[in-house]
């Protein structure tokens, strides 16, 4: 249906933004539909307020160091510890994976994985779960996680005596527009990796427009504002948004008609991320919290993760690009040998779909946004030229995941700490880099691997490289058959 542009620059004139036609009479009718459908399409009044309010927390968080604000480590009573330990030296963990476990048997859990960033750092242009860490099998994130859903999905069958095949753990992908096409394709050419496609769940996150640092939406190109994803906070609109245009369902419908009571909501970049953790999910469901994140100790200040804090009593995340220099070196006062702030996230979320689907819209509103200064190709509103500029120009606002912490009621969220070197080693740099790279991440995950062999009371000759499939092996339990053997070359063992 034909837009009214006079009314359309009527409305941008009034929200401050009618810069966006200063190239409008220059375009071909084409171009100027194209782009009238795009601007009709914008909520651009909320793009203003979004903006207003994302300052104002900016310059809060700026402010955080000097502010009255009341800032601690998470509550010990709110906090859960375990360990690796295995077996009868492990009550706590065996316990909370049969809770586990049982739910995921009676067809209560689902697994949601945030994929929509895109890997700039990272240095490759496809989505970073399509990323090969160089293991001997060659796989990539994603085949490791859906091979660990599979795996869980036959725990879960053994230890209830469940039919084989019968007990699914649908997995919800979060992607974006950058990301949507490549990853689903991905997928299709290999049969989502043996799990059945109504079982693996696509979805979008949204976009915002990218803005200049005093509000000013940036155009890309003469006909066409500049927009980027809306940040993994950004699930929770998606989660409400129809699955894909035309349909009539959201993600929220899916996981209520599935009857899932609970979602494991994890990042794509952990090659060691233990997809649907039976244990985290027990702590969660025996705890009886709508959220849980589970953490591992941070003892490096530098280090790019967001902290678990209390912020004026409340449960928060103080991301790594608001943390103020001072409080990420502040030591614990009683324990002067740790840092004050070491409950590290890891992009590894609990909540309950009754959270997701009743309590997140009735506060959403009220989550700000938060500023990335950024370096923004956009046009010089002279000329018309296309400028790559090279400092930050503008901004990009997202919203985090962990932004609904702070709206969790009293006892409403359990801290789940766990060791590091068993869960956490994220790909964020380049190969090569030495730290958090392909090259940290498949030792990282071969060093895992290997315990569990010399556990089963198998040896490795040194120089060999075993790689276990997750198909045989979740978290090293299953290897009894390799008692005794010793592995003198290199090898991926896929069945025991
Ligand atoms: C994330 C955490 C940080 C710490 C660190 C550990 C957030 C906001 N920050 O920082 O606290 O835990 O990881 O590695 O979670 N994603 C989307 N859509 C987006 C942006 C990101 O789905 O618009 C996904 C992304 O695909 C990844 C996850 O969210 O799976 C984390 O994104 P990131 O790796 O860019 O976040 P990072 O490293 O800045």
């Amino acid at each position: 249906m034909a837009i009214d542009i006079v009314a359309l620059k009527q409305r941008y004139a009034a929200a401050g933004q009618a810069h966006l036609f200063t190239f409008f009479d220059t375009l071909s009718s084409d171009e100027q539909s194209i782009f009238a459908a795009q601007l009709a399409a914008l909520d651009v009044e909320r793009v203003n307020s979004v903006y207003a309010k994302a300052v104002e927390a900016d310059a809060a968080a700026a402010a955080m160091a000097s502010s009255k604000a009341v800032l601690g480590p998470p509550p010990a009573e709110s906090t859960i510890s375990t360990s690796d330990a295995s077996g009868k030296d492990a009550p706590l963990e065996q316990e909370l994976r049969m809770i586990g476990l049982e739910a995921i048997a009676q067809g209560q859990v689902g697994v949601l994985l945030m994929a929509g960033g895109q890997g700039t750092r990272l240095g490759s242009s496809a989505p970073k779960g399509c990323y090969d860490i160089g293991l001997p099998s060659h796989k990539s994130l994603f085949q490791l996680q859906a091979e660990r859903i599979r795996r869980l999905q036959t725990l879960a069958e053994k230890a209830f005596s469940k039919e084989e095949g019968s007990v699914v753990i649908p997995w919800y992908i979060m992607t974006s527009g950058p990301t949507r096409k490549p990853t689903e394709e991905f997928f299709k050419e290999r049969n989502h990796f043996g799990l059945e496609a109504k079982n693996v769940i696509f979805f979008e996150q949204g976009t915002l427009p990218c803005l200049t640092l005093d509000g000013k939406i940036l155009l890309d190109t003469k006909s066409s504002i500049a927009t980027a994803p809306d940040g993994n906070g950004g699930l929770y609109k998606a989660l409400r948004d129809k699955l894909y245009p035309g349909s009539s369902e959201t993600a929220i419908n899916s996981l209520q008609t599935r009857g899932i009571k609970y979602l494991h909501c994890y990042g794509v970049d952990n090659c060691l991320v233990r997809v649907g953790d039976p244990i985290f999910l027990g702590a969660c469901i025996k705890q009886g919290v709508q959220v849980g994140v589970k953490v591992v100790t941070k003892t490096d200040p530098a280090e790019s993760v967001g902290v678990v804090a209390l912020r004026d009593g409340k449960f928060t995340v103080i991301e790594y690009s608001e943390l103020p220099k001072e409080l990420a070196e502040a030591k614990d006062k009683n324990h002067p040998q740790e840092l004050a702030f070491r409950a590290a996230n890891i992009v590894n979320h609990f909540y309950t779909t009754s959270f997701l689907a009743l309590d997140v819209p009735a506060f959403e509103a009220q989550m700000a946004f938060h500023v990335a200064r950024k370096k923004i190709p956009t046009l010089d509103m002279q000329t018309g030229e296309r400028i790559k500029p090279t400092s930050p120009n503008g901004m990009k606002l997202e919203l985090f995941v962990f932004d609904v912490f702070p709206f969790v009621g009293e006892g409403g969220l359990t801290v789940h700490e766990v060791p590091r070197q068993e869960e956490f080693s994220p790909l964020k740099n380049a190969p090569g880099t030495g730290t958090d790279d392909p090259q940290t991440s498949r030792r990282d995950l071969l060093a895992q691997q290997r315990r569990w062999i010399e556990k089963a009371g198998a040896d490795v000759r040194d120089g060999a490289e075993i790689e276990l499939s997750p198909l045989v092996t979740y978290t090293g339990e299953g290897l009894d058959g390799l008692k005794g053997k010793s592995f003198t070359e290199s090898t991926v063992v896929d069945s025991i």
